[in-house]
């Protein structure tokens, strides 16, 4: 008796807790005979039981409602939506399918009917735009590949795209636009050496008419930016490989995306994105310093800006902060595509954002850099293998857009209390002098300088204050 009051709180409180979210009836795949199973053409709902997604406060028990992330609210004199410009990756959320090396896909999307058709892109291509409208965001990013098939022929593969990309178009209206899109050079078979580093000079024409197609769509959607992520420009062995010349390559490539792009009007930001090995043992753009390297000396810098991503920048050894700042400094900082690796994985586990001082970090760049418009924050970030439930695809979105949102909001307690900025600025007075205005415009030389270490003898050196320091950005977390 007893255990069965037990079992029923326990039912009942399951009911409260998830109740709206449990055993989402949705287009079965399976019910051919249903509107749904009618290919491409079904216009009905993928996400049935899934409200739009509003901002409930940081009180509410409810997973599908924004705890922090308020749309229209202000924080440092801009709305959080346009600090955000937030964006749902295609290929995570709508062709990952839990798969890894050890396992089979574990993902069973009702919509998914096991084929790689082009009826089946529609289809998934107005799940997309479902799952966007009702998670609230106005962006998303794509590789060509994911949204339609690979044909026979680089024509029939174009064709393909053309359709799908005819669909996303009606489909975005007249609010929703890609953040970027992109090109994908890494998994056919003919870039097993790269695209543009490729040593076969037909897979590199491949890869320039892959890209100039790619360009062509992303600009015909309204995409605001288009992305170079170098999966397969690198190399396994320096032994075999001539780096300076397929270094002369990609920068040749790059040159002719630039002119293409001009050439057809297209205004949008190419943006290249750091990362420094996987697939590749190493990949050119190993992080931010060294893609602004090449950009300096091939003479792109104007042309490009850079898509930090997070996991890429602790795969780097860097922190995502660290590979922020030197974009932001070089005057590179373009978009961040927000994840998180794991700290005991080495490899790109791409997570969704959780940790609340990571977001914080982050916000502090963008913030600095007063914000990242026309980038944005794309969701470059997959669901664990083992989450397998539609809703899963909300609350993960959920959880990482509220978690940016904490951040931004964090910083802005920074910003107002002023302490940390002011330590900061405290460490750095001696050159608010005469002599440190001389260094500081070059004008101080080595026999001046001599000089005055002599006139001053040993300096005294103050203490850093890095606990002051990390204790005042907790306080604000
Ligand atoms: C791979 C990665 C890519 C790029 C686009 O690590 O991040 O998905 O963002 O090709
Ligand atoms: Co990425």
């Amino acid at each position: 008796m007893k255990a069965g009051r037990i079992l029923l709180l326990l039912l009942c409180l399951n009911v409260v807790t998830f109740g709206v979210i449990a055993d989402l009836p949705t287009c079965p795949a399976s019910d051919l005979g249903s509107g749904c199973g009618d290919s491409d053409e079904w216009e009905g709902e993928f996400f049935p039981g899934i409200p739009k997604i509003k901002y409930e406060g940081p009180s509410t028990k409810n997973p599908l409602a924004f705890k922090w992330y308020n749309a229209d609210e202000e924080i440092l004199g801009k709305k959080m939506k346009d600090w955000m410009r937030f964006s749902v990756a295609f290929w995570h959320t709508f062709r990952g399918t839990g798969g890894d090396p050890f396992g089979a896909p574990t993902k069973n999307w009702p919509w998914e009917d096991g084929t790689n058709s082009v009826a089946m892109a529609k289809r998934r291509m107005r799940a997309n735009f479902e799952f966007i409208n009702k998670l609230g965001v106005d962006r998303w990013c794509f590789h060509d590949r994911d949204i339609a098939p690979d044909g026979e022929t680089l024509e029939e593969s174009n064709k393909n795209l053309d359709e799908v990309v005819a669909l996303a178009k009606d489909l975005q209206g007249t609010k929703i636009r890609p953040l970027w899109g992109t090109a994908q050079l890494f998994l056919h078979p003919r870039y097993m050496h790269g695209g543009a580093t490729s040593p076969e000079v037909g897979v590199y024409a491949y890869a320039a008419a892959q890209v100039k197609k790619a360009i062509e769509v992303t600009h015909y959607l309204g995409g605001e930016n288009y992305v170079f992520w170098g999966g397969r420009e690198g190399y396994q062995s320096l032994l075999n490989t001539d780096m300076g010349r397929e270094l002369d390559h990609l920068a040749r490539f790059l040159e002719a995306a630039v002119a293409y792009k001009k050439k057809i009007g297209y205004n949008g930001t190419l943006l290249i994105e750091p990362k420094p090995q996987e697939p590749t043992k190493h990949q050119y753009d190993w992080d931010a310093a060294t893609s602004a390297n090449f950009l300096r000396k091939y003479g792109l810098i104007g042309e490009f800006k850079l898509n930090i991503e997070c996991n890429h920048a602790t795969l780097s050894g860097h922190s995502c902060y660290h590979e922020l700042e030197t974009a932001r400094l070089n005057g590179l900082l373009g978009n961040v595509d927000a994840n998180t690796g794991d700290p005991q994985t080495g490899w790109d586990t791409d997570q969704f954002l959780t940790d609340i001082a990571e977001a914080t970090l982050v916000m502090h760049s963008v913030v600095k850099n007063g914000g990242i418009a026309p980038g944005g924050f794309n969701f470059d970030a997959k669901l664990r293998r083992e989450s397998t439930d539609v809703e899963d695809l909300f609350i993960a979105h959920i959880g990482g857009m509220d978690t940016l949102a904490r951040g931004l909001r964090n910083v802005a307690k920074l910003v107002e209390d002023g302490s940390l900025p002011d330590l900061v600025r405290k460490r750095y007075k001696s050159f608010d002098t005469e002599v440190g205005a001389l260094i500081e415009a070059g004008k101080a030389d080595f026999e001046y300088l001599e000089k005055k270490a002599i006139e001053w003898g040993e300096p005294t050196v103050p203490s850093a204050k890095q606990e002051l320091a990390e204790m005042l950005f907790q306080s604000v977390l």
